[in-house]
């Protein structure tokens, strides 16, 4: 491999960030045959600079909680790479957070944003704050708290956050509110914002769709589709619920929704009734799963993952390596024929290359997963240029990115020797946009 040296030199200069060295390792794999063809990348260390963030900040967040207490969190923005686009990527607020989750996560977006074909740069920060169980006041306060650090660093033509887990529209409302006062300017700096203040119809429903849409083209190369196809599908939260609503609305059956606690199994299918009780349960009362198999009498699995239900299609919504080796092999026996990643890697490469090598139709988080900050982008231009568009003309531009986003794909794995790898693709669309992007503009 001619990136094994600079691999190991990566690896030994920022241990412990096993997430980060993961994600830089696929997209390594995937481009020898680029680099192959085009030495030129090589010669203008174009890897060792891509796998450095352009900048990460780390600050403190201090907070009081509803007891009076001084609560102290550790905030981040790393921002990777502008070379196409100011920076742009979600914040992740999760108890999980470290450095090396959000080097991973801000590293991946730098690809997926390019595949969007929007001028977009890559991001992504958060905190190591949990929401869960936190009054709205709380909420509000660590939000204001962290944009008070964080306004600094970002602004629309610099940074535009977005969400991610745990931050939605409260969140995004917040922080918007608190950046707004110490800025004193109205400014497209985040997307997911309200629709009375400048959001976007389709964004919450953009990430949960796009990978519907995806896993639609994939199976279109096999002459399939949605229809009577029965889905296992990971998380309930933005991306599951939306997933699951547009796999119903395309005539799939969707068989399960999880969280962190658990798995529902419902055989019958989570119809428009039953899904509004997820949303409800998950959006207004912030309650658990479970609660679903209780109120429609259906199998609960505590502590165990979607994938030992049968289906015809897997869509992991939930987080990075939460469908490993043992669970591809199931779902392989169980006759899985595509996988879609709503969730940012949410399979692990040992999985991958199972579902790779018996012929599984597999679509990767940054291609599957790339409606969101795709809508983002459009959320924004729509700021920069101040009109806005119904919910069926963003749902249009949506779905028309995520055709051009499969055909690109699909075109640069058999361009370079592996039709139907959608990773390779997706790996080298992404990269020979953004590098050949730094040649353009010199060294630095
Ligand atoms: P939410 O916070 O809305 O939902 C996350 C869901 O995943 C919850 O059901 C949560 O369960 C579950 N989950 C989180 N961490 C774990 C864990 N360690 N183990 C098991 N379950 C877990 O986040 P989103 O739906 O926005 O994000 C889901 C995934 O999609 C993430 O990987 C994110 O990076 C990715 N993504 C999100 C986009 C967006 O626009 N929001 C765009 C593109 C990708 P619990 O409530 O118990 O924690
Ligand atoms: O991982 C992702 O692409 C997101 N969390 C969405 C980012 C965005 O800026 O909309």
């Amino acid at each position: 491999m001619l990136t094994k040296e600079l691999m190991e030199r990566i690896v030994a200069k920022n241990p412990g960030e096993k997430e980060f060295h993961q994600a830089v390792h696929e997209v390594f794999e995937s481009l020898e045959p680029v680099l192959k063809q085009h030495p030129e990348y090589l010669k203008a260390k174009i890897l060792d600079r891509i796998v450095e963030p352009d900048r990460q900040v780390m600050f403190r967040v201090t907070w009081v909680d509803d007891k009076g207490e001084v609560q102290v969190n550790r905030g981040y923005r790393v921002q990777f790479n502008s070379a196409i686009g100011p920076y742009k990527g979600g914040l992740r607020f999760h108890p999980s957070v470290n450095l090396g989750i959000l080097k991973f996560l801000g590293f991946e977006q730098v690809f997926k944003n390019a595949l969007t074909g929007l001028p977009m740069g890559g991001a992504k920060g958060g905190a190591d704050f949990d929401p869960k169980g936190k009054s709205d006041a709380e909420v509000m306060r660590f939000c204001q708290s962290f944009m008070s650090e964080l306004y600094r660093h970002i602004g629309p033509n610099t940074d535009v956050p977005a969400g991610d887990i745990g931050v939605g529209a409260r969140e995004i409302g917040y922080l918007f509110g608190q950046y707004r006062r110490l800025n004193n300017r109205f400014e497209a700096v985040l997307t997911g914002k309200g629709i009375n203040w400048g959001g976007s119809l389709v964004r919450p429903e953009a990430t949960g769709y796009g990978c519907a849409y995806f896993c639609e083209e994939m199976l279109r190369t096999k002459k399939q589709d949605l229809k009577g196809k029965t889905v296992a599908i990971s998380g309930s939260g933005n991306v599951a619920q939306y997933a699951v609503q547009k796999v119903t609305q395309l005539g799939g059956k969707v068989v399960t929704m999880s969280d962190s606690d658990g798995t529902v199994y419902d055989p019958d299918g989570i119809d428009a009734k039953k899904w509004e009780f997820v949303m409800d349960l998950k959006n207004v009362r912030r309650g658990r799963i479970s609660e679903y198999a209780q109120r429609f009498g259906c199998e609960y699995w505590p502590g165990e993952r979607a994938w030992k239900a049968k289906c015809d299609i897997a869509m992991p919504c939930a987080t990075q390596n939460e469908l490993e080796k043992d669970d591809a092999k199931r779902l392989i026996d169980n006759g899985v024929i595509a996988v879609s990643e709503g969730a940012n890697m949410p399979c692990t490469p040992e999985a991958v290359e199972l579902f790779l090598a018996n012929g599984v139709l597999f679509a990767p988080g940054k291609a599957a997963n790339a409606g969101g900050v795709a809508t983002s982008g459009l959320e924004m231009y729509r700021n920069h240029i101040g009109i806005s568009w119904s919910a069926e003309e963003v749902d249009r531009q949506l779905h028309q990115i995520m055709v051009n986003i499969h055909r690109n794909v699909a075109d640069s794995a058999k361009k370079y020797g592996s039709p139907g790898n959608y990773v390779v693709g997706a790996n080298i669309t992404g990269f020979v946009k953004v590098a050949s992007s730094m040649l353009d503009q010199g060294v630095f």
